[in-house]
């Protein structure tokens, strides 16, 4: 058999283009040699995702719960069973408590467009209340914005045409391989900015290992070293810079001294940060992980003025956007304003009792949300009636109503985008296997609704292909390669000046200072918890499919020897959320007062994740981004 296009519909910067096909029985996988950014091989997740499609553990018929929340006591039902209770329940909803309080859940557990677009046709229809994102980027998307009007940085693709790339806070060699490579082979210049030395660390080939936290100082010091030594494009600053001379001022008045005791960062290699930074002249890909905390938002505002002191425009990579996906989720069909809720606060709305009817797809929030005590306690305390889409039984299908099958993209028509590089990709089924797509479903539950709106009805073809004409890209070319690049247009990009702000006029409007600041955070318990990610799966996928799961805590060992703590002891992690046993790994990658624990895999395997302990605060000011990482703990030997 002739392979097909499939396209990884992971939430991972990458999104691969796959060979795929089936020789007896079985799904073969292996990445496009064609296109630029998949390179032709995949990571080593993508690599194993054949066994996450033939896994046995997959859900084939939608569920009942009978017993208490959290219980694995379902009952199985037909789809005309489930689709009639769903139903029902909508319907006294809406007529008891009003269509606000419906809430949709979803995430990007499955980034195909009309995957994951088309069942907000029905929820608006609805006039739903709906989530405005902000578990994962927002900080720095809004901190983005405040200096360049946008978070759209460069295509990846250029990145072979610079000397040097910095890593800020981000994990590449796990989270970002194919980028990785396309840097490694385009003999470019690593450096690498991070609390932990991470595989990435250990590939780079400069290391500024920096306390948690202190990025600010850091950006702020090296700014303060190019402006005083006078190393940065002055006709460039000049010419596109809103208040130079104030940030001028602003970074002047830094000791390095200072910046350097803050940091753990020598006045020196600061000095040689900014003088080979630029000298190569430097970009810098702003990673998605270090923003993730209560300083989030103010340091991706320092770093994103570095590239700008050496002269280029958008020298980041952080977001993309090319295509215009407004089509496939049809907002217009709302008649009533929609009532967007923090993501952050999906906790409080549950607990304020404001919600009678949760609706979750592609995503598993009783893994990866943060302080699971509180959230647990509220779904256990609260009547509200969950509907679940998952291909598994995930901790939130436990805790669900309904559980409804869903199935996976080596089974469906879609297309995706990606945020990292400009290609659209196609994705074509390739086998067939238990459950219904998310927008399968949705057409279900409208039928079962008696609504007669055609838009809720519409193909998945005729969905993609009005998304593709809608941007000018030709659905037979698309087929044709599997992939199209969305060449760069104008950009649309808007701060008060016009220009780039480093004194950032947005940003004072949320009452924020002109300039970023540096501000301590502490916590009741001594250890920083950072909980990032890993290697062998994308935050709560995999972890069973995959057969990995990686439990430990690791820990310098300085801080393993005051608290009598050996290699392989059994410890209590704990601070004001919750307390979790598990076994102490030592190493020297963490440093002192650092503890790591990976993110997310299913509470279900052991009874705890990472998430019984992080912290639910938010970073307020910016977008009311989460704030995992500003979780501080206490390790005890056990037993
Ligand atoms: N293999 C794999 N790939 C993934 C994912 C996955 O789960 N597994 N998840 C996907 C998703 S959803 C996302 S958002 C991205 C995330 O991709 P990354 O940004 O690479 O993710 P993290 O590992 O969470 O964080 C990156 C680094 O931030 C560091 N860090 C924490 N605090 C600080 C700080 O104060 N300063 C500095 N400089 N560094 C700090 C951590 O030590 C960590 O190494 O990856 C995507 N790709
Ligand atoms: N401690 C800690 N926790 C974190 C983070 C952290 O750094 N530390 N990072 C956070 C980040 S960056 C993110 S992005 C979030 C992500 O958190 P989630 O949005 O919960 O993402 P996933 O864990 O990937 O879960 C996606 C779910 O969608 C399901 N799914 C996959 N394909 C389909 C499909 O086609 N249809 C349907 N209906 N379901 C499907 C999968 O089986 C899976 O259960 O986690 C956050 N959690
Ligand atoms: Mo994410």
């Amino acid at each position: 058999m002739k392979y097909m296009f499939s396209a990884c519909m992971r939430d991972c910067y990458d999104t691969c283009s796959i060979m795929s096909e089936i020789k007896n029985g079985k799904l073969i996988v292996r990445g496009n040699p064609d296109h630029p950014i998949t390179q032709g091989f995949l990571c080593p997740k993508g690599a194993l995702l054949p066994r996450w499609f033939h896994s046995n553990e997959r859900l084939k018929s939608p569920l009942v719960r009978e017993g208490k929340r959290g219980d694995e006591d379902f009952k199985e039902v037909s789809w005309g069973e489930a689709l009639t209770l769903i139903k029902e329940k909508l319907q006294e909803t809406i007529k008891e408590y009003g269509s606000e309080s419906i809430l949709v859940y979803k995430y990007a557990g499955d980034r195909g467009i009309v995957n994951y677009y088309f069942p907000m046709r029905l929820f608006h229809y609805l006039n739903a209340s709906t989530i405005d994102s902000g578990i994962c980027d927002r900080a720095g998307q809004e901190a983005l914005k405040d200096i360049y009007g946008t978070a759209v940085g460069m295509d990846p693709e250029k990145i072979k045409e610079h000397k040097l790339l910095v890593y800020w806070g981000i994990n590449a060699f796990w989270t970002n391989l194919h980028g990785f490579m396309l840097a490694k082979k385009g003999n470019v210049e690593i450096w690498t900015v991070d609390v932990v030395r991470t595989e990435t660390a250990k590939r780079s080939d400069k290391f500024f290992q920096i306390r948690p936290d202190t990025d600010v100082l850091f950006a702020l010091g090296v700014a303060k070293v190019i402006i005083e030594e006078e190393l940065y494009d002055k006709d460039f600053v000049t010419k596109n810079v809103y208040g130079f001379e104030e940030f001028k001022n602003y970074v002047t008045r830094l000791s390095l001294n200072y910046v350097s005791q803050e940091t753990g960062i020598k006045p020196e290699r600061i000095k040689e940060f900014a003088r080979e930074f630029t000298e190569k002249r430097g970009i810098i890909h702003i990673g998605y992980g270090f923003q993730r905390s209560l300083a989030g938002g103010e340091a991706v505002r320092a770093v994103a003025i570095l590239p700008v002191l050496v002269g280029h425009k958008f020298g980041f990579i952080y977001d993309m956007k090319t295509i215009d996906k407004s089509y496939a989720e049809g907002k217009f069909l709302r008649t009533k304003p929609e009532n967007k809720i923090p993501q952050m606060e999906l906790t409080k709305v549950i607990e304020s009792d404001d919600i009678k009817f949760l609706y979750i797809y592609n995503s598993n929030p009783l893994a990866s949300y943060p302080n699971q005590n509180r959230l647990r306690r509220a779904l256990k305390k609260s009547d509200v009636f969950v509907v679940t889409h998952d291909i598994f039984l995930t901790d939130t299908a436990l805790f669900s109503d309904v559980v409804l099958p869903a199935n996976t993209f080596f089974e469906r028509l879609d297309i995706v985008d990606s945020y990292y590089h400009r290609y659209v990709l196609l994705n074509e089924p390739v086998a067939k296997g238990p459950g219904k797509s998310n927008s399968e479903v949705t057409r279900l539950i409208a039928k079962s609704l008696g609504i007669r709106v055609p838009y809720l009805y519409e193909s998945d073809e005729d969905v993609i292909r009005k998304v593709l004409e809608a941007n000018g890209i030709s659905f037979e070319e698309l087929k044709r390669r599997g992939f199209i690049k969305v060449p760069e247009g104008p950009r649309n990009w808007k701060t008060p000046s016009g220009k780039i702000e480093f004194y950032s006029q947005r940003a004072v409007s949320r009452g924020l200072g002109p300039f970023p600041e540096y501000k301590k955070f502490k916590g009741k318990y001594p250890l920083r918890l950072l909980t990032p990610t890993h290697r062998m799966t994308i935050t709560s996928q995999y972890h069973t499919t995959h057969g990995i799961i990686d439990p430990n805590l690791y820990m310098n060992p300085e801080d393993a020897k005051v608290r009598g703590i050996k290699d392989g002891d059994k410890v209590g992690v704990f601070n004001e959320n919750g307390r979790v046993i598990t076994k102490v790994k030592i190493t020297e990658d963490v440093p002192k007062g650092v503890v790591i624990l990976y993110k997310a895999f299913w509470p279900k395997l052991l009874g705890w994740n990472a998430n019984f302990l992080t912290t639910d605060e938010k970073v307020e000011k910016y977008g009311k981004g989460s704030a995992f990482h500003s979780t501080w703990v206490e390790v005890n030997p056990y037993g």
